[in-house]
């Protein structure tokens, strides 16, 4: 057991369900600590029966700290992880500026949970497009062999913090009442509209959002032959991230056969009838922790692929719940290494 945890970011939309997956899942601590940055200092923050003062985020603030889980901007993250490794804690960090670090395991629990025996203080947490394919991918890879993907996805708002959300709101409420509110977090106005523009121009016309779902793909499977084509879209949606998917695998699998793999698949849930109109859908997903696949099919234009629709709150398995399962998958590799 880690006695002192301590989580940065608290008020941000990861953080707080980070807070309520602690005291839902009885992740086991003594003392908890917030911290953020002066802006929330002082803040209360109601955390099961305890309500807790938030601190400030600075070089002193993990003395005694033995675990942080943080979702902050990646600015921020490449600051304090190294006060917090210095103090002796291990840090699970969301935000991107690790993950690709030769020293830093990219870990999704039902994925690569090894990974996490390896680490030098900071575990990274992937981004929540990645997360969601990956843990689809997983068992079609373990029998078959990923070999190619082509990938679009429809993001929920809620990628972009509580401000995405809100811009959300605003942009539709103007839109109704004829006004074109204007766009600040994202590129365009997002009411009633698709923008096919995640983060910025990385490589060969591709984003830095379609980017990380190539080499965070890559990282987590340890297979860097794998091809990946993302297309990432915005979609005026709050919270759930969607994906159609077209896999190819080294030996052909039948729909039949991914399905099947799919059903025995670990934080996977299968909803799949096109005649009774089951299928997974964002609203559906919001606040579960599992990733969803439907409309699983075999690709009819000649690849031998298999397709496949693929939605999780991005929040949640997507950020927090992988989070804090790679704490718990800490918690119980301690315990097996003292027993
Ligand atoms: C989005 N996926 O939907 C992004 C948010 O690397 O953790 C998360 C960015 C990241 O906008």
């Amino acid at each position: 057991m880690y006695e002192t945890i301590a989580l940065v970011g608290a008020t941000g939309a990861v953080g707080r369900i980070v807070l309520e997956q602690l005291v839902e899942r009885k992740f086991p601590y003594k003392r908890l600590k917030l911290l953020a940055s002066e802006r929330s200092v002082g803040k209360e923050v109601r955390v099961g029966d305890e309500t807790i003062k938030i601190e400030l985020l600075e070089p002193n603030a993990f003395k005694h700290v033995d675990l942080v889980i943080a979702s902050t901007p990646d600015e921020v993250s490449a600051e304090f992880a190294a006060w917090a490794v210095e103090a002796g804690a291990v840090v699970v960090d969301e935000s991107a500026f690790w993950r690709m670090d030769d020293k830093v395991p990219l870990v999704v629990p039902e994925v690569n949970p090894d990974a996490v025996d390896h680490h030098s203080g900071i575990i990274a947490s992937p981004n929540c497009s990645t997360t969601q394919m990956v843990v689809a991918l997983a068992p079609l890879h373990k029998a078959a062999r990923v070999k190619r993907v082509v990938v679009s996805t429809y993001q929920a708002t809620s990628g972009a913090g509580i401000a995405g959300n809100e811009e959300l709101k605003d942009s539709v409420r103007d839109s109704l009442s004829g006004k074109v509110h204007p766009a600040k977090v994202f590129q365009h106005p997002i009411a009633f509209n698709l923008i096919p523009q995640i983060g910025s121009r990385k490589y060969e016309g591709y984003t830095s959002e379609e980017m990380k779902m190539v080499y965070e793909t890559r990282k987590i499977f340890g297979d860097d032959d794998i091809q990946i084509c993302p297309t990432c879209v915005r979609v005026p949606v709050m919270i759930g991230h969607s994906e159609s998917i077209l896999v190819e695998t080294e030996r052909p699998l039948t729909a039949a056969e991914a399905t099947e793999l799919f059903r025995a698949a670990d934080g996977v849930t299968v909803v799949d009838d096109l005649d009774a109109m089951q299928y997974p859908m964002p609203r559906d997903c919001d606040g579960k922790d599992d990733v969803f696949v439907g409309r699983i099919r075999k690709d009819i234009s000649g690849s031998g692929g298999i397709a496949f629709w693929c939605v999780s709150d991005n929040l949640r398995k997507g950020a927090a719940t992988n989070a804090v399962q790679i704490a718990e998958l800490l918690v119980r590799k301690a315990a097996a290494v003292s027993s």
